[in-house]
């Protein structure tokens, strides 16, 4: 009988459409065969336990600084290390290019970053800042480096026009990038913030009030539409609303090339959070804000539809003092308050405990949800986000019995929004290419284990795109509309 590096002996397998008992034998980082009866040089004894793909985090702020230029808490270390005791073995954060920045400086600094610290596998996303035309044509080279997904914003000082996104989307159509997009309506933020301040509406429970759910729905089909015109994939990004959702739906039963993306703290918390006592309120500020618990009741209706292919975290971690929160100082309007808050190391177990534990979704969902999808849709599929022979060895070992009064976390953070929540099911082992990267507790993976991932360009087999009739060239004359 053939000898594996590591055998995972006795447990449950999930991946995102079977469930099934039986051993992993693991050689040279790789899933070398499933079976039974498989006898390893080391064996991890997984009876009583699910066996799951790593979760992949596709959506998380680590090492950068955000629009107002405040870094975040957390770097490749300590974020890659919170990211893997919450059951992840790889993740993509953003590589943020600066204002006249080309985007292979933008990678290099990301590249600086990373490299020697994360102890998971990584890949970034691009934030485009300033599309110039330099810049656009820079953009293929960053596909072809295997960088093939960036993020542009419709607010902020950062925000692009629609000329500038659609220039955008059509080079990513042509090249095969996929653009992820935060869509609230800059104009109507600026109006409800204006209104409010002016009126001596200061305190963080403003912020919500500050960005309706009109202007992130009227945002997400604006952006829809600026994607079918040159039939370009978007990627919404942290959906909010029920009008979004219901857009992003809408989209996709026609076949259009658009994805969906919500976040836990769009499922477990509400704007009554930003409502706490004193400055407490400034710990729920994040765009675009917690919404009521009949929106949460829609978003989850919609997960189980199959609207949003990936539920991330959006971890965005500012500290709750004078290098975070309070960096414009104490006592400002909500506008001045960092925008963002932590839970990458609680995606996984709250979707487990509130979503499978409580049958909002199946154990293969889950894993579609937090795995399987984010490698499909990002390029990394089927190297990572399955159990199959040939995969990287990525694998999160869950006790689903396990409950935890939720507490700190392994972040840099000095506070968790989800904190004196139960969960039950908890990753107790998590390997990252067939190594241990945490293990009952304890941290095993060294600062610079984890490798950057080249990742392929996202395959949008099965969907029929927007082909609309002003730009079929055989109606139109023969005329080149797009080129
Ligand atoms: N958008 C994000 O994706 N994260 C933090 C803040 C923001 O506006
Ligand atoms: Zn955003
Ligand atoms: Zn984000």
């Amino acid at each position: 009988m053939e000898n594996y590096d590591l055998v995972i002996s006795g447990g449950t397998i999930a991946t995102a459409s079977e469930t099934f008992k039986a051993d992993i034998g693991i050689r040279d980082g790789l899933i070398a065969t499933v079976g039974n009866d498989l006898i390893g040089e080391d064996v991890i004894d997984a009876t009583g336990k699910l066996v799951l793909p790593g979760g992949i985090e596709a959506h998380c702020h680590i090492a950068q600084e955000s629009g107002m230029g405040l870094m975040s808490a957390d770097d490749y270390e300590s974020g890659s290390i919170s990211a893997a005791f919450g059951g992840n073995s790889c993740f993509i954060p953003f590589a943020a290019q600066k204002k006249a920045e080309s985007i292979a400086q933008t990678l290099e600094t990301y590249d600086s970053r990373a490299a020697s610290k994360s102890v998971i596998d990584y890949s970034y996303h691009l934030i485009l800042t300033d599309p110039t035309p330099a810049v656009l044509q820079e953009l293929p080279e960053a596909f072809d480096r295997g960088v093939t997904s960036f993020k542009v914003f419709m607010t902020y000082a950062t925000r692009i026009s629609d000329a500038q996104f659609l220039d955008i989307l059509s080079v990513a159509s042509k090249h095969g990038g996929l653009t992820m997009v935060h869509a609230e309506n800059h104009d109507m933020l600026t109006f409800m913030a204006n209104s409010l301040v002016k009126n001596g509406c200061v305190a963080p429970r403003y912020h919500a009030l500050a960005r309706p759910a009109l202007a992130e729905e009227e945002a997400i089909n604006r952006a829809i539409s600026l994607a079918g015109l040159v039939n370009a994939p978007l990627m919404i990004v942290h959906v909010s609303t029920p009008g979004g959702a219901a857009s992003v739906a809408e989209a996709r039963a026609r076949g259009a090339f658009v994805f969906g993306e919500t976040c836990p703290q769009y499922l477990f918390l509400t704007h009554d959070d930003l409502d706490r006592p004193g400055m407490e309120g400034a710990k729920y500020i994040c765009s675009p804000p917690l919404r009521d618990h009949a929106t949460q009741e829609i978003l989850w209706q919609h997960i189980s539809a199959g609207t949003f292919s990936v539920v991330s975290s959006d971890h965005a971690p500012y500290r709750f003092d004078g290098t975070g929160k309070f960096a414009a100082g104490r006592d400002v309007d909500f506008r001045k308050i960092a925008n963002g808050m932590p839970g990458i190391e609680m995606r996984l177990p709250l979707m487990f405990s509130e979503g499978v534990l409580k049958r909002r979704i199946g154990l293969n969902q889950f894993v579609a949800l937090s795995s399987t999808n984010a490698a499909r849709l990002y390029g990394m599929h089927p190297r990572k986000g399955t159990i199959s022979v040939g995969a990287d060895a990525d694998i999160a070992i869950w006790d689903p019995e396990e409950v935890r009064v939720v507490g700190e976390m392994h972040d840099n953070m000095d506070y968790n929004p989800f904190e004196g929540m139960e969960i039950t099911g908890w990753p107790v082992t998590v390997l990252g290419r067939g190594k241990r990267i945490v293990d009952n507790g304890a941290l095993m993976a060294k600062p610079g284990d984890g490798a950057f991932i080249a990742r392929d360009r996202t395959d949008l087999t099965g969907m029929s795109g927007t082909r609309l009739a002003e730009t079929n060239r055989t109606r139109k004359f023969g005329a080149e509309v797009l080129s």
